[in-house]
């Protein structure tokens, strides 16, 4: 193998709009911002990556500016001068200098691999073993706080053949309006939809209890992380006619293995940023197929190049039951991307160029690229 080092690694944040509010139970969402990396190679070749929260710092432990100010400060001392073409070497090596940080980690592996794939002229999920598949299903969350728009919503998806499996965003309001919010939308679509809830851990155990039952009956099939604690989601397990599947417990393949050790979910959804980075959340894959639980191909509502990423590896995956919510750059108003990803009939095809196998529209970057770490807007 020829030998290319990192010579550059350039950090920006890049602001975007919602098409919507995006309403979770903690937090509404009305931009994304993305952490987008670009690591420069001695041999020319470039490859980009990405990170994302939910909600600035309401989800999850990093800010989009904290993995910035990380790989500015830290990160790329760490690997400026290494070899580029070793990624999972130069990964380990970076995750002695650096603890924990999964969602800059997983933006650096990704950039790694896009230039790897690139210089070696294979899709990125080549490097990962191959796809098993071409194209993806993909899941759309409906969750603009009001039942009439999302039923109205869900008839545009239908109609335009763009997705049938919703997500509902729930957990903000009383359990009572929240399923009376289901079964409406689920008597909507009957049939011609499958409709599941995430909770994003809004409920206690005993809330949970009385509510999941009162979900199916609605006609929910799949109920994600209910509750905040593993320990609580392990004993919720199977009570219920329904699905319960773990999101935010889920933190890489040590989690990823106490759930499974106690049988604690039915499904989990994997995420390439919360599972430390694409090679950490195929560990996690592994384990959960060695445990016979199921897989569904989580997002951070990320942009084009995580949400490919995330392709290439979901491709990958030898069982993937429960399809993807791979829908993060349909939320955003900007395209970003020289040419558009191709969501049709109901699934999201894989890229097959070099790489991510997408390009990014650099003037279009430009334009939403943030002047400075700090915005404050009201
Ligand atoms: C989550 O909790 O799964 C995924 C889809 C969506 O609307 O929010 C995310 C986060
Ligand atoms: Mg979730």
């Amino acid at each position: 193998m020829t030998q290319a080092t990192i010579e550059r690694i350039e950090t920006r944040l890049v602001d975007l709009p919602t098409i919507r509010p995006h309403k979770l139970s903690v937090a509404t969402m009305h931009g994304q911002t993305l952490m987008l990396v670009k690591i420069y190679c001695s041999d020319g070749i470039v490859g980009f990556g990405e990170g994302t929260t939910i909600a600035g710092m309401a989800y999850g432990p990093e800010s989009p500016e904290a993995m910035k100010l990380a790989i500015d400060a830290y990160f790329a001392l760490a690997m400026l001068g290494r070899d580029a073409t070793q990624v999972q070497a130069l990964m380990a090596h970076v995750g002695k200098l650096v603890k924990v940080n999964h969602f800059a980690k997983c933006a650096l592996e990704t950039a790694l691999l896009d230039a790897h794939g690139k210089r070696l002229g294979v899709p990125l999920g080549e490097l990962l073993g191959g796809r098993r598949r071409e194209r993806l299903p993909v899941a759309w969350t409906l969750a603009s706080g009001d039942t009439a728009k999302d039923i109205a919503e869900a008839e545009t998806m239908l109609e335009v053949r763009r997705h049938k499996i919703f997500k509902l965003k729930i957990g903000a309001k009383e359990l009572k309006t929240d399923i009376r919010h289901v079964a409406e939308i689920k008597k909507a679509v009957g049939e011609r939809a499958a409709v599941r809830v995430d909770v994003n851990m809004a409920w206690s155990e005993t809330q949970a209890a009385w509510a999941i039952p009162a979900l199916a009956e609605a006609g929910c099939e799949l109920v994600e992380q209910p509750v905040a604690s593993a320990a609580a989601l392990a004993r919720l397990m199977r009570r219920f006619p329904v699905a319960l599947m773990a999101d935010e417990i889920l933190q890489g393949p040590e989690s990823a293995f106490e759930i499974a050790k106690h049988a604690g979910a039915d499904v989990f959804a994997i995420k390439i940023e919360q599972s430390g980075g694409l090679f950490a959340a195929q560990r996690v894959a592994a384990i959960a197929d060695a445990a016979g639980i199921e897989l569904y191909g989580g997002t951070m509502l990320e942009g084009a190049v995580s949400t490919i990423a995330s392709a290439h590896l979901f491709a990958s995956f030898a069982n993937l039951q429960w399809g993807t919510e791979l829908f993060g750059p349909l939320l955003i108003t900007e395209e970003i991307l020289t040419t558009p990803l191709d969501y049709s009939d109901f699934e999201l095809t894989v890229p097959n160029g070099p790489g991510l196998g997408i390009e990014l529209d650099e003037e279009k970057i430009r334009r939403f690229t943030r002047d400075g770490l700090i915005k404050v807007t009201k």
